[in-house]
């Protein structure tokens, strides 16, 4: 290399230049050409001592020249490479903001729960409350203050589930009634949804663990046609429909007179099918007049106040809305039945 002649300094930088595609490449190239150690232009700039003194100042002059416009080539390819490398990375990361989202898997709610909320909003639509008590219950809410002491055959027949000789899992909610009208004084309007527990064996039509509902009202005045139009209209709404509704004697210790409560069958409209066993009658509820001696035994005054109560099975109501052939489908949890409602 001629230091008197530092242009082709100048033409090979240009060509190299060419070959850069990348930033490390381009720093590789500007150490090459520009390091304080070993740069090409250094060299040449450190040798103009060993120049003829006339000769100096012309060569000096251009190869600064050379270094200002290497180090211009340098910075404006510094440029061009981090916009490449820029719309590279915009490119990669690009997103189609017009493609239809993901949806997120939607859930709903088990048929139990809705025939349930179907229920407490009838019953709220009537005037009631809805209320929920413990599951795990004493034998004297459970029991002895339903009129039903030790002893008492109706007692057998509930199967129930002891945790201790005091403590059961509730055979029916009624505990939750007598809990309420321990702490408030009529008028009483409530409906009490909630699980109940009673030994059975698992099979089509009974599970240890069901769902019932039950009603209480309470006042001064409260007779049992009271309690026949407000099931009546209960049950029509909830069916849907304008069915018949007829009520037959029928004994529970907590109640006096006591009933059981049928409507017309809904699937043959009291022609007579498999469902109603050809009687045109699905029984669907126990109701009654509630027994002077449970009143009493709240601190109610049992001349002054009448009430009625009734309880049904939630999961009973459910199989005949949707025409289920299976109590143990709704426990099962299998997504293929579920999805259905
Ligand atoms: C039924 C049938 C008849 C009932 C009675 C009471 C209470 F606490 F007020 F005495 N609650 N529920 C009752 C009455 C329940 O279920 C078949």
């Amino acid at each position: 290399m001629k230091p008197e002649d530092p242009t082709h300094l100048w033409q090979s930088f240009q060509v190299e230049l060419q070959a850069v595609s990348s930033k490390a490449a381009l720093t590789q190239l500007r150490d090459r050409y520009l390091s304080r150690q070993r740069g090409l232009l250094t060299l040449q700039l450190r040798g103009l001592g060993r120049l003829a003194p006339q000769e100096r100042p012309r060569v000096g002059k251009s190869l600064n020249q050379i270094k200002g416009r290497i180090e211009s080539a340098l910075a404006q390819r510094r440029r061009e490479l981090e916009s490449e490398q820029r719309r590279a990375q915009l490119e990669s990361e690009r997103l189609d903001i017009t493609l239809p989202g993901y949806l997120p898997p939607q859930g709903r709610s088990h048929p139990l729960t809705r025939v349930r909320r179907e229920m407490e909003e009838i019953a709220v639509r009537m005037g009631f409350s809805v209320l929920s008590g413990p599951e795990l219950e004493l034998d004297h809410y459970n029991f002895e203050a339903l009129n039903m002491p030790k002893e008492h055959p109706a007692r057998d027949a509930q199967d129930t589930l002891y945790i201790t000789e005091n403590l059961l899992l509730r055979t029916h909610t009624s505990p939750v009634q007598i809990r309420t009208m321990e702490r408030q004084q009529p008028p009483i309007r409530i409906v009490v949804p909630g699980r109940v527990y009673r030994r059975d064996t698992v099979d089509a039509t009974h599970s240890p663990m069901f769902h019932q509902m039950e009603g209480l009202v309470v006042d001064e005045g409260i007779t049992f046609g009271d309690l026949k139009g407000t099931l009546e209209v209960f049950l029509r709404e909830l069916f849907s429909r304008d069915l018949r509704v007829r009520f037959r004697p029928s004994y529970f210790p907590f109640v006096e007179p006591g009933a059981e409560v049928d409507i017309e069958c809904i699937f043959c409209s009291s022609r007579g099918c498999g469902v109603c066993k050809r009687t045109g009658w699905i029984e669907i509820m126990g109701a009654g007049m509630v027994h002077p001696r449970v009143f009493s035994m709240v601190g109610y005054d049992a001349e002054r106040y009448t009430g009625f109560a009734w309880g049904m099975g939630i999961d009973r109501i459910a199989i005949l809305k949707y025409r289920v052939s299976d109590l143990r489908l709704f426990f099962d949890n299998d997504l293929r039945f579920l999805r259905q409602f």
